[in-house]
């Protein structure tokens, strides 16, 4: 990968204009919002045909069968299951700790204030088609929205010409998915957000997709809410000489491999490292049957900055707001307190990016491209939502009403005031 070796202001310039590219969606964007229209109008016609102009699938049902789904469980190897059950106990007890409480609050006499979190009423998820539809990306999905307590999940993926992976639906029972729908693309989400006669209208659709489909949610949402809009994996690695190349290396091909557009960065304070870890890219690369994706990521988008001292790589690294932060340094989690912005951190040598992806608990769903700066990653929270409540006795109301009263003529609001008022009212 190019190594970039500069001041930290010039660093700092660069990784901002590496962050701000805009693509042209115009024509997308006009694409999708015809979808959208026709999906509103037709329904489940307009995603038969859809599906048939795009995929040339003819569509009979655009629900999966129970039968299919159980088919595709007992099909699949056991190891398999063994290995998604460990998951779904590890994502579960972590992100059951992200449960937030109601409150309720009487400390003032009279007085009744609260807020009360309940669970969205039904979900949808979208899967994407062909080798990205990871099941384990259906666990973190539907886990956190289990434990939120959302009572209906429905899962939305693109037919395949022979069939549905076996694995995808094994992860989907074992989850817990409720329905699941054939039918991709911004169509997909189109159904979603505003119910056609097969596939119930939901409040919020989360899941990664192509570009109509991230297009498609950015559309729909005030109609329902979405989850944030992924874009490819990144990686940012901070390195010194005590670091082993071939681990970091190993790291940063474990994203580069998912997206031509995947952005493996390694920053680090030793030139030295830089280069080992550069050899150790192509020695590396040149192994994996991903290797035309994980070359052209190093290529387009890879990078490795050598600074000062790693108090800068901390810095630089904080600009970039990786999707995934990882600390290749003795004592890593002595440097928790320098993380402002990152997805996800992996503190330590063992911890390797790939625990996160799989197994240890926290969420795989994050932030990218530069967006850990303000978003987080998926949980429990994105699936309840809040409702604030009051209550007043006629005397604490009384101690209360001028202060109202005033505020409402100030903002030439009559009848608020008189509201306030009709409760003093001589009968
Ligand atoms: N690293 C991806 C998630 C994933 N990895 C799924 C493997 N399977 C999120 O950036
Ligand atoms: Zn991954």
């Amino acid at each position: 990968m190019q190594i970039i070796e500069d001041s930290l202001d010039q660093l700092l310039n660069q990784v901002a204009i590496r962050t701000n590219k805009v693509a042209n969606r115009a024509e997308v964007e006009k694409a999708v919002d015809d979808i959208i229209a026709n999906v509103i109008e037709n329904g489940d016609q307009a995603l038969k045909d859809y599906e048939k102009k795009f995929d040339g699938i003819d569509l009979k049902n655009l629900r999966v069968s129970q039968a299919e789904i159980d088919d595709a469980y007992a099909q699949t190897d056991q190891k398999v299951i063994d290995a998604l059950e460990l998951a779904k106990e590890n994502i579960t007890s972590f992100q059951k700790m992200e449960v937030e409480e109601s409150f309720i609050d009487a400390k003032k006499k009279g007085v009744i204030r609260g807020e009360k979190i309940q669970p969205l009423a039904a979900v949808g998820l979208y899967v994407p088609g062909g080798t990205a539809a990871y099941p384990s990306s259906i666990l973190m999905n539907v886990i956190p929205a289990k434990i939120a307590g959302v009572g209906r999940i429905v899962m939305v993926t693109p037919p395949q010409k022979d069939g549905l992976s076996k694995a995808v639906l094994a992860a989907a029972k074992i989850a817990g998915v409720d329905e699941i729908y054939t039918v991709g693309g911004a169509q997909a989400i189109a159904s979603l957000a505003y119910g056609t006669e097969t596939i119930p209208r939901v409040d919020k659709i989360t899941g990664p997709g192509n570009v109509f489909v991230a297009t498609a949610k950015k559309k729909v949402f005030g109609q329902v809410d979405i989850d944030m809009i992924a874009g490819p994996s990144e990686i940012g690695i901070i390195a010194s000489s005590q670091s082993v190349p071939s681990q970091v290396a190993a790291d940063l091909l474990s994203q580069a491999e998912h997206d031509k557009l995947a952005r493996p960065m390694l920053i680090t304070d030793d030139r030295e490292l830089a280069e080992a870890v550069n050899k150790e890219l192509d020695r590396q690369v040149a192994l994996l049957p991903r290797r035309a994706i994980a070359q052209a990521a190093m290529d387009n988008e890879g990078f490795i900055a050598v600074v000062d001292d790693i108090d800068d790589a901390f810095t630089l690294m904080n600009a970039v707001a990786p999707e995934h932060l990882k600390v290749q340094l003795p004592d890593a989690i002595e440097y928790l307190n320098q993380i402002k912005n990152a997805g996800s951190v992996f503190l330590g040598f063992s911890a390797s990016e790939p625990l996160g992806d799989y197994l240890a608990g926290p969420n795989h769903i994050l932030p990218t491209g530069g967006t850990a700066r303000f978003f987080s990653p998926l949980g429990v929270q994105d699936f309840v939502k809040r409702t604030q409540f009051v209550s007043y006795t006629k005397k604490a109301l009384d101690k209360e009403k001028d202060a109202i009263t005033t505020l409402a003529r100030v903002e030439g609001l009559e009848a608020h005031a008189r509201a306030i008022e009709s409760r003093f009212d001589k009968e």
